[in-house]
């Protein structure tokens, strides 16, 4: 099967980081497409990141709709333009952020947030309640640790994060972590290694949801909500996104 992983953020470094994730824990006879928009933000960190997200991962679930994917993933915490992508799409989509509250959910009573800036709670808090996780969600926390800056060793980003679950772990009252961005996948092993309890990546977590629902035969819905778009034209720079 064919799964395209969308990072909907524009940098490449991070797409191959995703990717590489993914690979890691793909079974053998699962292809993994990791791309990116071909525009909008280097990170996802606020609102008009986000806004702008959405519309690359459009352009990238159209395209792999188009190609043949099976199913998507959609590599950021915000889980940007998952509701659209699930109308355009016939196989599964699934958010990092959506797949990796149910992977928690099925490993401890209570899981905590760890994330980038602390700005970006408020998105996190926003799926928490959507989804309807609030009742087993915790707490959210930022480490102020900018995205981009994941991967540059003098940010000391496993040595902060690992501080913050721990601190976390004791404040919240919770059994396991959630990484709240998908540029923490590479540190998911260690930290569960060093705190002991779940360390959960939804990039991981959403590539083996979304290998599960395809081997089962299952996909998203077509009546209702998730039908497809409806047939018409858009104006201006939203014209080749056009649903008809
Ligand atoms: C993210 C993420 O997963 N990718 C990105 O660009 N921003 N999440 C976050 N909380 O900052």
């Amino acid at each position: 099967m064919k799964i395209r992983v969308i990072n909907p953020n524009t940098s490449a470094s991070m797409t191959a980081k995703i990717g590489a994730a993914a690979r890691a824990v793909a079974a053998p006879g699962t292809v993994i497409e990791a791309v990116n928009p071909s525009f909008g933000a280097a990170s996802i960190e606020d609102h008009l990141d986000d806004v702008w997200a959405a519309a690359g991962v459009a352009e990238q679930v159209r395209t792999g709709q188009a190609e043949g994917a099976d199913a998507f993933v959609i590599a950021c915490f915000g889980d940007p333009g998952l509701h659209a992508a699930r109308e355009i799409a016939t196989g599964p989509v699934i958010g990092i952020a959506e797949a990796a509250f149910h992977a928690a959910t099925l490993l401890a009573t209570g899981f905590s947030v760890v994330t980038t800036l602390t700005r970006t709670c408020v998105i996190a808090e926003h799926l928490v309640l959507q989804y309807g996780f609030e009742r087993r969600c915790r707490g959210i926390h930022g480490t102020d640790i900018a995205v981009l800056d994941l991967e540059d060793p003098a940010s000391m980003a496993f040595e902060r994060i690992l501080a913050a679950s721990k601190q976390a772990l004791e404040q919240d009252r919770s059994e396991a972590i959630v990484l709240g961005c998908a540029g923490m996948a590479d540190l998911c092993h260690a930290l569960q290694d060093r705190l002991g309890v779940p360390v959960i990546d939804g990039v991981g977590a959403a590539v083996k949801f979304a290998e599960s629902l395809v081997s089962l035969k299952l996909a998203t819905s077509k009546i209702g909500d998730y039908a497809a778009p409806l047939a018409k034209s858009y104006a201006g720079l939203a014209g080749p996104f056009s649903p008809g």
